[in-house]
């Protein structure tokens, strides 16, 4: 079994690939929840839910995240008493997160609903969120706010330079933890990948869940691997080259490799990126340069194939 760490459309086309590559039982996701919000009391989990439906097949591709061909009949009537949504939930998606808070409110944890959720909806591979602890991804900007990163992201189109990033556990005094299948996944996994996801934000909310970072560094039975989500200075999606830049480091797929340099056996880049991979090499990482850009299903699967080969080489 293989293990993904993973955040939302990047990692989930990522793991789309290897679902051709490898059978489904054989896939474990470590998804993020830093993104988790609430709106109208419903918990809202945008990673988990569009690495649902991308490997359902159900996700809007031109998006990246929701439904293909959902309505917005309940976002309408929210409009018509006042109620004007930055963060658009189609009906299908509000539904989705009116169950998962239901069974919430009956007790069960966020594991045993996205479990259930999962199995209900027929996908084979396992999705486990990196930790049942509320976790909040929060952005300090340049004029001293604390946002959600969701506001950061969709409200506000990421226009703050952003000046630090900060992992908050609302309602908890004590650090998030990981859950024990989390725990025993990454234990006995032939190798973890990490996803060409936000390596701040996305990876970087899994990787402050205690004891990940830990059992990555410490993992010997197997390669830990990443995929670069920078492609020539520029993110592939998102804002992470941005973030780079404004958190003080050079926007490339090196700084990426520097993030992850404590417990990293393998770094899979760009071919625009070949000239970085003799520093990435002195940093004792090992290279692998291939096309990265998914651009179709080929592609994820392509990408997929050649990271899990190089990956059995290490
Ligand atoms: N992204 C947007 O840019 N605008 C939205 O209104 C929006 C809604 C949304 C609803 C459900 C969901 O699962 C994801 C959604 N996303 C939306 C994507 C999400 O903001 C990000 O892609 C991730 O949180 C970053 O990984």
């Amino acid at each position: 079994m293989w293990c993904v760490l993973s955040g939302g459309v990047g990692g989930a086309r990522f793991i789309d690939g290897l679902t051709s590559v490898l059978p489904p039982d054989e896939i474990t996701v470590i998804g993020n929840t830093g993104d988790d919000i609430e709106f109208f009391g419903l918990h809202i989990c945008p990673d988990i839910d569009i690495v649902l439906y991308t490997i359902l097949g159900v996700v809007d591709e031109e998006k990246g995240w929701g439904l293909k061909g959902d309505t917005f009949k309940a976002e309408s009537m929210l409009k018509a008493l006042g109620e004007d949504q930055w963060f658009h939930l189609g009906d299908g998606d509000l539904a989705l997160s009116l169950y998962r808070t239901f069974r919430l409110g009956q007790g069960l944890s966020l594991t045993e609903v996205t479990r259930e959720i999962a199995s209900r909806l027929g996908a084979g591979v396992k999705i486990l969120p990196a930790t049942d602890h509320r976790i909040e991804t929060r952005v300090i900007t340049a004029s001293g706010e604390d946002i959600h990163f969701e506001e950061y992201f969709v409200k506000r189109q990421c226009r703050d330079t952003v000046k630090a990033i900060r992992f908050d556990t609302p309602g908890c005094a004590v650090r998030a933890t990981a859950t024990g299948e989390v725990v025993e996944a990454i234990r006995s996994s032939e190798g973890v990948i990490l996803a060409p996801s936000n390596p701040f934000v996305s990876i970087g909310c899994i990787l402050a869940v205690e004891p990940i970072r830990d059992l990555l560094r410490r993992k010997d039975n197997g390669p830990v691997v990443a995929i670069s989500p920078i492609v020539g200075g520029e993110a592939i999606k998102g804002p992470a080259a941005r973030m780079l830049a404004e958190l003080g480091m050079e926007p490339s797929a090196l700084a990426v490799a520097q993030l992850y340099e404590d417990f990293l056996d393998g770094f899979v880049m760009d071919l625009k990126d070949e000239t970085l991979k003799e520093p990435v090499e002195r940093l004792g990482i090992r290279c692998l340069l291939t096309d990265t850009i998914m651009r179709s299903r080929d592609a994820r699967a392509a990408l997929a194939r050649a990271t899990l080969e190089f990956a059995r080489c290490l």
